[in-house]
Parts: structure tokens; C-alpha cells; sequence
């Protein structure tokens, strides 16, 4: 059945679901858009778009690419809405709490008076969780151009280049090649800024013997990929190496301990355990990895902090890091859907410390 039926069905005879937010009109409706809204209730799914999406959606619902039960109007939302509220048809509405504003909510509150409002709370999220086959094939597609650009910009990485070409390189394949957008801003750190898990790439020119961090994706079709490596431009020294296998040895036992069934914080605490026995509990700071989907980050997670059970058909990332204040940083960075016995890793690039 399709989300957006699940959450129709979910719904009383007097009740409608107001959606608002972008990234969840989009999963349920199956048009992007910037600007628009989705009401729902138990029987109908009706899209309210203005002239810059309008046809767009059009288009689509004659090409049988949008879900049965939904309507799409050119008309403006809050007067069509407020006819229908008058009529009496509706006594309850739920709000996206979750991905509004408080004034937002009052706005609607006082525009709406006679409705009672009650919070959608993660109701949409929850449909989020455990990907369709089609949500699957778009990530593994993303996931694939990634490691693709990641293939043709490795030759052009050297000593003497700077992170910002490294980036842009990256970014101009994907591109290039049927990405809609980079998944978020390509983070390409070399040397002592391999010590920044999220720093930004800079005017700053790589230099020999010295790591260089790619954390990166693209959007497909509305999908995110994520990946990261590190490599090693000219020879990684003893510690380097140390750090990197321990990282990678972390990595490993993350993904081994991903399956369905499992709370996220275990998968978390196996990758966790090999960094802490090795010494280097204080400089992983960050969860292990996180759910992806329409956006780069998203329910569930490997967070320590994270009990909920994963379960099977959601894509998380696994990537554990070691950041050396000042001195340098390693992550390494897959994806994987989760199955029943296990998971299975949408990264093919190689994972060995590379001394380019
Ligand atoms: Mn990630």
C-alpha cells in the first residue's frame, strides 16, 4: 500500500492531515516542490499548487506516476480550505508539529478557529523508515554515480591541487552526469583540517604525506547518497596507519553488527568498542550513522543514544572517525540496507588506505 493511503486510512471520518513541510509532501505525493500543500483525509489526497508546479504535476499524474487517490488543484490552499471548514466537513486537523513553526502554527489556529488542532507528531517519518524497492533502486543509484565521480577525480588528486578543485571536481561529475544536486556541501578536508569532521573545503593547496578526507553524495530522482574515504596523498607515517586500520577495523564491525532487529546503539557500540580499545574513545565524537532517504539525514540512526529497533529496508550510513586535534582525521563512510540476516553494503570503492 502507499504511504499515502497508510496515513489516509489512519485518518476519522471528521479528521484531515494537513502537510505542509516540503520533504513530506514530496514522499507522499511524489511531486517536489517549494511551495505548496497536501490535504488529506480518510478517503483523499487533494495537492494544492500554484502556476510554478502546477503543470509539472499534471504531466505527472497523466503519466500514472503519482499515487490513485490524489488530486491535484491550481488552487490556492487557505480559501479552499476555509470553504470547506465552513461547510462543517472537518472538526479535526492534524499538523506537522514536528517541521513548523510556533508562529506557524498559531497563524493556522487563528485562521481556522472552529478546527481542533492536534500534532501529526513523526506519523509521516514513520512511513520514512523502511524503504520501498523503488526508494532502494534511486539510493543505490545516487550511491553508485558517487563512487563513479569518485573514480574519475582520483587520478587529478595530488600534492600541489587544492581542496576546493578536489570538490569541485567531484561535484561537476555528478552533475555532469544526471545528479539533480550534490546531497549537501562536499566536504573535502586535507591534512591538519582532516581533523574537522564537517570542515569545508577551502583555497588551501594539499600537501605530500598528508591525509585528505572526501565526505560527499548526490541526489537522484529526490535521493541522497553519502560516502566518505580518506586517503593518504604521498606516505601515511606509523601513526597514520594506526589510526586508519582502526578506523577501518571499526568500520567493519559496524557493518557486521547492522541487521534487522537490532537497536541502533548496538551497531553503534560495536563500532564504538574498537575505537575506545585501541585508545581513541575521545576523539570519535559523533554517532556511528544515521538513516537516509529524501534527506541526508533521517530516522534511524546509530547513535549511542539511539534504542529504537532498526528494522529491515532501512539505509543507514556506517562511519566511524578518529580526529586527532591539529593533526589529522579519518572516517570511512558506507551505506547499507538493512536485511533480515544482515546488511548489504551499497559501496563498492575500496576501503584499503590508498597513498595516492
Ligand atoms: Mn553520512
Amino acid at each position: 500500500m502507499e504511504p499515502i493511503q497508510k496515513l489516509c486510512e489512519s485518518l476519522g471520518a471528521e479528521e484531515c492531515a494537513v502537510i505542509c513541510s516540503n520533504v513530506s509532501r514530496r514522499f507522499l505525493s511524489g511531486v517536489p516542490s517549494s511551495a505548496g500543500t497536501l490535504l488529506l483525509t480518510c478517503e483523499s489526497g487533494t495537492l494544492y499548487l500554484d502556476s510554478r508546479y502546477y503543470e509539472m504535476a499534471c504531466i505527472k499524474k497523466e503519466r500514472g506516476l503519482l499515487p490513485a487517490l490524489l488530486a491535484v488543484e491550481p488552487a490556492v490552499f487557505s480559501e479552499a480550505f476555509a470553504a470547506l471548514c465552513q461547510s462543517g466537513k472537518y472538526k479535526r486537523a492534524y499538523l506537522e508539529d514536528q517541521r513548523m513553526t510556533y508562529a506557524e502554527w498559531h497563524a493556522f489556529e487563528k485562521k481556522y478557529p472552529t478546527l481542533e488542532l492536534c500534532p501529526l507528531e513523526n506519523r509521516v517519518d514513520a512511513l520514512r523508515l523502511v524503504k520501498s524497492a523503488d526508494e532502494i533502486r534511486r539510493i543505490r543509484a545516487a550511491q553508485a554515480l558517487a563512487e563513479e565521480a569518485l573514480t574519475a577525480t582520483l587520478p587529478k588528486i595530488e600534492a600541489g591541487r587544492t581542496e576546493l578543485f578536489v570538490a569541485a571536481e567531484l561535484e561537476h561529475y555528478m552533475k555532469l552526469h544526471g545528479a539533480e544536486d550534490a546531497s549537501f556541501g562536499t566536504i573535502c578536508v586535507g591534512g591538519k583540517k582532516s581533523s574537522l569532521p564537517h570542515g569545508r573545503p577551502e583555497d588551501i593547496v594539499l600537501e605530500k604525506n598528508s591525509f585528505l578526507t572526501i565526505d560527499f553524495g548526490c541526489k537522484l530522482e529526490g535521493y541522497c547518497s553519502d560516502m566518505t574515504r580518506t586517503f593518504c596523498i604521498g606516505r601515511a607515517d606509523e601513526e597514520m596507519r594506526r589510526v586508519y586500520d582502526t578506523v577501518l577495523t571499526a568500520q567493519r564491525a559496524g557493518l557486521a553488527a547492522a541487521r534487522a532487529g537490532v537497536k541502533g546503539c548496538e551497531v553503534d557500540h560495536a563500532a564504538r568498542r574498537v575505537i575506545e580499545q585501541a585508545g581513541y574513545g575521545e576523539y570519535f565524537g559523533h554517532s556511528t550513522g544515521h538513516g537516509i532517504g529524501l534527506e541526508v539525514h533521517e530516522a534511524p540512526s546509530f547513535s549511542p543514544r539511539y534504542e529504537g529497533i532498526i528494522p529491515a529496508g532501512a539505509v543507514l550510513s556506517v562511519e566511524p572517525g578518529i580526529y586527532l586535534p591539529g593533526r589529522f582525521g579519518v572516517r570511512i563512510e558506507d551505506l547499507v540496507v538493512i536485511t533480515e540476516d544482515g546488511g548489504e553494503n551499497l559501496n563498492r570503492f575500496p576501503k584499503d588506505l590508498m597513498e595516492l
